[in-house]
């Protein structure tokens, strides 16, 4: 078995100074704990910063750091505290998170932020190679490190790369305000294979490298010009059995009862979330100061209690929400509370795990409302914990989570009156249909655990990289050469399938001035007239430019792509079934582009329509090309065309119709099986 390289900013393991020594804790968060287990039962290692400043480790101390980390197959990568001020509190947590969380106001667009990004991802490459071995396999963790797969497979062309994003990939529109959005795509795509939580953000992220970086994709491949990258769902799941059988466990009832008694017999509310203004927290709030005053009949017999994990202060905005949610725990408890009742318990700090597991068993109902999640695992924890079925699951829409969990109470997070009427649906649903709900959630979420969403991760991994094996081009070794010219030599019959533009001749300026010289003519003609031979020239040109150049050899020819097809010698035979009624829209659209950029031309098929822009000034940007793309995806979006991209030419098309496909008729068929002799 493949050794595993997991690369996250955090290790599990983190080291602290406390009295002068070092410290070694488990880290507190959700990719430590989802990925404990799994890659403690495999060979593998996992690369992090520590936690602790390069200049606060004492001589010899990054020493014992390491060894003592080897232990648990973990492998230090130090950063400066600066690195750490800038990469990490700078442009992942003020430039990532806010713009991936669809928070552009608080987005810091600084270069010296930027740099240390590059930095600091550059320095965890080198240490990577360091630690490499052949058939190693990479896993990159995470909006810390969205270059790194770039960086990995530049050092080793080779690798084995996977990335996962733990977080949501934006909407084009939004990623693009990033100035550096084409570099990160980029760095992205350096990977085999791109895994996301929802289908939504992996066509939000095709999207964004079809848009920025003019790279089609099918089916979520995508063929970069060293390899090819697949970008695929994963939705992160949790230990479930785990949290299922520790909330069985006599500590965590112990803890309920200790809720219990200080709470009475009053229903509870309760909510976990980091400090984040991603987790609509002030809204939450307000909702229940809301539902508070629309239904006094629930005063004194609810509690909420509110448990935000210490996150990110030193971000400026973090410091910022978290006044603001003292001040509004403090404007709801004035306002509601009565000697003898809080209606909000709040919490601002890590808690035990036995104790947050007896909180979740206890609450009766659990509202997540993020205003953008990439999963929230929290939904997920809380119903692992409800070993009897019961408790009722409010669930914000923009949540990863949401499209799985679908049987929970769906609320729009910034609808103030919908949550607040949640919260009165689900203290007074039927203990039958809360059980109904969870059961079939605890089914998806038991089926779809943590550690089948990394091994199905590292299974299509593994997939990927041989159908690349398969697919990408590669130079013929010299092998291969002599084995096919003796195979050739030896053959009664060969057949000659040959590419025109791009292969046969150089891209020009204009489609005309692609035309063959004499020597390639001389060069096919006597190709052709050996009676063994059968050439056939497979072109996107029409068929009337095919035989103006090519008639006099008596090749086989296929133009339009496969619209036309001849033998050797005969006639031009046509695909059945094509139709052009839509060209007069999509001529429209590219006569716009014309006016537009000057020096591209329409060139007109009698089954295609093609736009070239080679001739164009070559700093047109991108964004104008992307755009009339665009508009032509969205003319032929649920039609049977396609909208090809070639070298500096688009092309409107059926999507019946390529070469590859023609080129396997042609083998199968003996030559023109499928199509009429004579239209
Ligand atoms: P987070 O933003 O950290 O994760 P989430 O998925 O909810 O969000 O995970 C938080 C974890 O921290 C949970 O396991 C929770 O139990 C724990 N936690 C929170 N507060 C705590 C406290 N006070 N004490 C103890 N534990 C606490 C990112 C993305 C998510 C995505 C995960 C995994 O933002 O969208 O679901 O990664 O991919």
């Amino acid at each position: 078995m493949s050794r595993l390289l997991i690369i996250s900013n955090r290790l599990p393991l983190n080291v602290e100074r406390k009295e002068g020594k070092l410290h070694f804790q488990p880290s507190l968060g959700g990719l430590a704990t989802a990925l404990g287990a799994f890659y403690k039962s495999r060979p593998s290692l996992w690369l992090g910063w520590p936690g602790i400043e390069q200049e606060k480790v004492k001589k010899g101390e990054e020493k014992e750091i390491e060894d003592r980390l080897a232990e648990e197959q973990c492998y230090p990568v130090f950063l400066s505290g600066k690195d750490v001020d800038d990469f990490y509190f700078g442009f992942c947590n003020q430039t990532i998170w806010p713009l991936f969380h669809y928070f552009p106001q608080y987005v810091e667009y600084d270069p010296i932020l930027w740099q240390a990004y590059q930095r600091v991802n550059e320095i965890f490459a080198d240490a990577i190679v360091k630690v490499a071995k052949e058939d190693d396999i990479f896993w990159v963790q995470d909006y810390h490190f969205m270059l790194l797969p770039r960086m990995i497979r530049d050092r080793l062309p080779k690798a084995t790369i996977g990335y996962f994003l733990h977080i949501p990939f934006p909407s084009y529109e939004v990623y693009r305000l990033l100035p550096w959005s084409r570099e990160i795509v980029e760095g992205l795509l350096g990977a085999n294979l791109v895994g996301f939580h929802t289908h939504d953000y992996v066509w939000h992220f095709l999207n964004s490298a079809r848009n920025l970086l003019g790279y089609s994709s099918s089916m979520g491949w995508i063929t970069t010009p060293d390899h090819v990258s697949k970008a695929d769902v994963f939705p992160i799941g949790i230990g479930y059995e785990h949290y299922s059988s520790i909330a069985k466990s006599p500590e965590v009832d112990a803890e309920v009862k200790k809720f219990k008694e200080k709470l009475g017999d009053r229903k509870t509310i309760v909510s976990v979330d980091r400090l984040d203004y991603s987790k609509g927290i002030p809204n939450r709030l307000e909702a229940y100061g809301l539902f508070l005053e629309k239904h006094p009949e629930y005063r004194e017999k609810v509690v909420f209690i509110l448990v935000i994990g210490p996150s990110r202060i030193r971000v400026p905005h973090y410091a910022e929400l978290k006044r603001r949610i003292e001040e509004m725990v403090g404007t709801i408890n004035g306002r509601f509370g009565t000697i003898g009742w809080t209606p909000l318990e709040y919490l601002y700090s890590p808690i035990p795990y036995h104790a947050l597991l007896g909180l979740y068993k206890m609450a009766d109902v659990c509202p997540i409302t993020p205003v953008r999640d990439g999963m929230n695992l929290v939904a997920k924890e809380y119903l692992a914990t409800k070993i009897d079925g019961k408790g009722v699951l409010i669930l914000s829409e923009t949540t990863g989570a949401a499209r799985e969990l679908g049987d929970a109470i769906m609320v729009n997070p910034n609808n103030i009156e919908e949550i607040a009427q949640a919260f009165a649906d689900s203290l007074a649903m039927p203990e039958k249909e809360q059980i109904e709900r969870n059961r079939a959630m605890q089914e998806r979420i038991k089926r779809y655990d943590v550690s089948r969403w990394a091994g199905d991760f590292i299974d299509k991994l593994s997939e990927t990289v041989k159908v690349e094996t398969g697919t990408v081009p590669e130079s013929m070794s010299n092998k291969t050469m002599i084995e096919l010219k003796s195979q050739s030599q030896k053959a009664r019959k060969r057949l000659f399938l040959l590419d025109y533009d791009g292969t046969l001749v150089p891209f020009a300026k204009t489609p005309e001035e692609a035309r063959p010289d004499k020597e390639l003519l001389k060069l096919l003609g006597e190709l052709n007239s050996n009676a063994k031979n059968e050439v056939v020239l497979i072109s996107g040109r029409d068929k009337s430019t095919l035989d103006r150049w090519f008639g006099a050899l008596k090749t086989g020819m296929v133009a339009e792509h496969g619209v036309w097809m001849k033998a050797k010698g005969g006639d031009w035979g046509m695909m059945a079934g094509l139709s052009n009624e839509w060209k007069d829209e999509a001529r429209a659209i590219l006569k716009l582009a014309v006016d537009r950029i000057a020096g591209s031309l329409i060139e007109e098929k009698d089954y295609s329509i093609a736009w070239h822009y080679r001739k164009a000034d070559p700093r047109i940007s991108q964004r104008h090309i992307r755009e009339i793309v665009n508009d032509l995806l969205n003319l032929t979006a649920n039609s049977n065309l396609k909208v090809l991209e070639g070298s500096k030419v688009v092309e409107v098309k059926s999507a019946n119709l390529n070469k590859g496909l023609t080129a396997q008729q042609w083998l199968s068929t003996g030559e023109l099986g499928l199509y009429p002799r004579h239209r």
